[in-house]
């Protein structure tokens, strides 16, 4: 057994045995009531999942086992003498709940190397794809293809024992997320470049060798992927993704059926793809003005009109957080430190100045402060990524991190088939009665 599995297995079992007495000895108490309007609303709030690697404060935002994305960068390791701490640490802290070593970090990203290689089936499945199929559809169709080879499927009809579940969820974990940058290059380098493919460079971290084979070379493109890969890992169990994830698997269906539904998930507008929408509203109001160094007013006017033509601004608004996202918080700092100068970044500044309070003054929107969207076109674009239907591909590769160290405790800690109760609006005319 290796290492990160090891702990694992000691970390599950012990919370698997406590969480069972837990519902054994206290299952009836109360922890949460329901009101109508989350009912008819989105299920806003409502506490009825387990999610053990992080969880999301309104005001504080994403906290991972508790650390800050602040405490995050101090407290991981970094690659050689870099400022980024390494998601492979922000993994190894979701699965086991402590902060690796340098030497446990090393270990894993070796690992995710050896673990990468994918089937030529996959290639081919999406060579026969239409060139202009989104990439986030090729994306999910490439993730799909690799089902096959699930260790989970492949013992679950030899039949497996259900205390095993947990080891293959983990093998299938660990391959996909080793999978997932060379799959995602491969569908950039595929639409983009004329196919032309760029072999992994063994000696880099996954994130810095992600960057590398997507074909940006420059310490501080491979530092924002490390960032990017960070931030965007993991926002507690309930957003759309992780949750369609969470919902999929407790059906016994493997990680790669899950994940592949989890992307179709984040591939909406009112979830992952707002990243590709908050760039190509920028671009189009720089053309619509016929400037991309807009004035404040010329910018404000763009907002309402866009606010009056029925549609959202996108980057901006959340269903959990309060306050400005810290995940757009980082992005900003990383933009402070690295981009002198960008007329996009400037125009990202301007419009946090500018469209809390016009949101605001709607009296319906309940958190007018950017999300994480909001930042990362403007950053990708400076560094030649300019390419935003894939953007949200990039979002989905991080993503990974979080979701399927859940997918390893819902297997060992056993939860069950997800079943939550619907309602009729005769059922809840009869409640008022
Ligand atoms: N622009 C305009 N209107 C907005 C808005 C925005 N950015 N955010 C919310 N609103 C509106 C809602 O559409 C809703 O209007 P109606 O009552 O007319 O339907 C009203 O304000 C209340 O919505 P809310 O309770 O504040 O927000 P929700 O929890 O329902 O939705 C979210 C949250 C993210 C879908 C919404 O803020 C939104 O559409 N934002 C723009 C898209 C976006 O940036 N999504 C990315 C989120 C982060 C991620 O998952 O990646």
């Amino acid at each position: 057994m290796d290492r990160l599995k090891q702990k694992f297995y000691e970390k599950s079992s012990a919370l698997k045995a406590e969480i069972k007495s837990l519902a054994k000895e206290h299952g009836n108490k109360v922890v949460d009531e329901v009101n109508i309007s989350q009912i008819i609303g989105g299920m806003r709030g409502i506490k009825g999942m387990l999610w053990e690697t992080s969880e999301l404060d309104a005001y504080e935002g994403i906290r991972f086992r508790g650390y800050s994305i602040p405490q995050l960068q101090e407290k991981l390791p970094k690659w050689k003498n870099g400022t980024q701490a390494l998601p492979e640490g922000l993994f190894w802290l979701m699965l086991v709940d402590e902060i690796p070593t340098d030497e446990d970090v090393a270990w894993l990203s070796d690992e995710w190397e050896k673990r990468a290689a994918i089937p030529q089936s996959t290639y081919d499945v999406l060579d026969a794809l239409p060139i202009d199929t989104h990439p986030m559809t090729q994306f999910i169709i490439g993730i799909s293809s690799m089902q096959p080879d699930s260790h989970f499927a492949r013992k679950y009809a030899e039949g497996m024992h259900k205390t095993d579940y947990w080891d293959a969820t983990y093998e299938d974990a660990m391959n996909l997320i080793a999978r997932l940058p060379a799959l995602s290059a491969y569908i950039y380098r595929r639409i983009y470049h004329n196919g032309d493919q760029i072999a992994p460079d063994h000696s880099l971290d996954w994130s810095g060798n992600y960057a590398h084979m997507l074909g940006f070379d420059s310490e501080d493109f491979k530092s924002l992927m490390r960032l990017y890969m960070l931030i965007h890992a993991d926002h507690e169990g309930g957003n759309a993704s992780a949750h369609t994830a969470h919902l999929v698997n407790s059906t016994l269906a493997d990680v790669y059926l899950a994940y592949g539904a989890a992307m179709s998930s984040l591939a909406g507008p009112l979830h992952g793809l707002a990243n590709q929408e908050v760039i190509k509203w920028i671009l189009e109001m720089c053309k619509n003005l016929g400037t991309t160094k807009p004035s404040k007013e010329d910018i404000a006017r763009y907002v309402k009109d866009t606010l009056a033509a029925g549609q959202v601004i996108p980057g901006y608004g959340h269903a959990v957080l309060r306050k400005p996202d810290p995940r757009f918080v980082a992005q900003k700092r990383f933009a402070e430190k690295f981009i002198k100068d960008s007329d996009y970044v400037n125009i990202v500044w301007k419009l946090f100045e500018l469209v809390p309070e016009i949101l605001g003054s709607l009296g319906k929107v309940k958190n007018p402060w950017p999300n994480v969207d909001a930042h990362s076109g403007a950053i990708l674009v400076n560094y030649g990524l300019k390419e935003y239907s894939f953007y949200t591909v990039l979002f989905g590769v991080s993503r990974a991190l979080g979701v399927m160290a859940a997918s390893c405790w819902s297997r060992a800690l056993g939860l069950p088939l997800e079943r939550p109760k619907s309602v009729n609006s005769l059922w809840l005319k009869n409640q008022i009665k």
